[in-house]
């Protein structure tokens, strides 16, 4: 009984103690060979030697049932072990996304203007002749629109060349007075280091009663509106035109790589131009029939503003999906 206690106690696996269950409670195993002798022992001895067998059964399953509790007990803290997790370890983190310079740009300039109650309006893409032009006093075989190489469709709408017809529409749906700004994307024929056919406005309008908007009020404004842009630099208005407002300016503010030195961005005149603006023009509310009324207009290009605000050289850099790019902007 000692050596078959021993193996039990010896196997040092499950899977080694499975085979001593086996050979010792098996169907041909060691106790029912024992078991077997029964039939061979005289009458009054078999119930001694039944007793004694039970007893030694009974002994041997204990002993095994023990060891099998130790051996299991063993295998589920080795496994424990050996698949633990240090949770204590840094981790992979996620990227974190970015919102792209030229929307971050967008942002900040509607930042200013909803700041001063200025309104945001949206319209669709895909405008008509109308609303993208004529009412914009851009008459048909009007030189000045073959200035913005236009995207046509067969049926005559085009893609809009500017923000400009969503002012047309949100002055046909409402009254004046009117305050808002039209950010968005446009579409231009015209692809070189400068230009992308695809690129973003921001759009400024004010209509109230006939003398209450002024050039001066555009000019204060449009002012305060570059320095919180681009910090202390100086504001310059130029006469220039436009079709839709009379008289026009053209903004420029001194160089912000050069201060006004004169370098290679600013072609060595110190200015950078940034705006265009002006008085809107008396047939643009002809065309959507606003009386007794007086307004200014101003439209920026968010790329060059985004470009000259983190000093991004190339204008195709910030279309060419470079996640480099992007990551410089988180
Ligand atoms: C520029 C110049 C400008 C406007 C846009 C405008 C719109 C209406 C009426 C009158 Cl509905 N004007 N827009 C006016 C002056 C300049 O944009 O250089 N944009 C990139």
């Amino acid at each position: 009984m000692k050596e078959l206690e021993a193996k039990i106690l010896q196997a040092d696996t499950l899977e080694a103690l499975e085979k001593v269950r086996v050979e010792l409670f098996g169907k041909k195993g060691v106790l029912a060979v024992e078991f077997a002798k029964m039939k061979d022992v005289p009458g009054p001895e078999k119930k001694a030697f039944a007793e004694g067998l039970n007893t030694t059964k009974t002994f041997l399953q204990e002993s095994f049932d023990a060891r099998y509790e130790t051996l299991k007990s063993e295998a589920i803290h080795a496994a424990l072990k050996s698949e633990a997790i240090d949770v204590s370890l840094y981790g992979e983190f996620a990227q974190k996304g970015a919102l792209h310079p030229v929307m971050q740009t967008m942002d900040k300039i509607i930042d200013y203007f909803v700041a001063l109650n200025f309104a945001v309006q949206s319209g669709p893409m895909v405008e008509d002749d109308f609303h993208n032009f004529e009412a914009l006093n851009l008459p048909k075989h009007h030189p000045a629109r073959d200035m913005q190489d236009t995207f046509y469709f067969k049926d005559g709408g085009l893609l809009r060349t500017h923000t400009s017809p969503v002012q047309i529409r949100t002055m046909m749906q409402t009254k004046p007075p009117i305050r808002m700004i039209a950010p968005g994307t446009v579409f231009r024929r015209d692809y070189d280091i400068t230009h992308t056919p695809m690129f973003h406005q921001v759009e400024g309008l004010v209509v109230d009663a006939k003398g209450k908007v002024s050039f001066a009020n555009l000019k204060s404004i449009l002012t305060d509106f570059l320095q919180y842009m681009f910090g202390e630099v100086e504001v310059r208005f130029r006469p220039s035109f436009f079709p839709f407002t009379e008289p026009s300016a053209e903004v420029d503010i001194s160089c912000i790589f050069c201060q006004g030195e004169g370098c290679r961005v600013c072609s060595h005149t110190g200015w950078l131009e940034v705006l265009g603006c002006g008085i809107v023009d008396p047939n643009v509310f002809k065309a959507v029939g606003y009386e007794e009324v007086s307004g200014y207009a101003f439209g920026l290009g968010v790329e060059r503003f985004a470009m000259l605000m983190h000093k991004i050289p190339d204008l195709r850099s910030l279309f060419e999906g470079d996640i480099r790019l992007l990551e410089q902007f988180r």
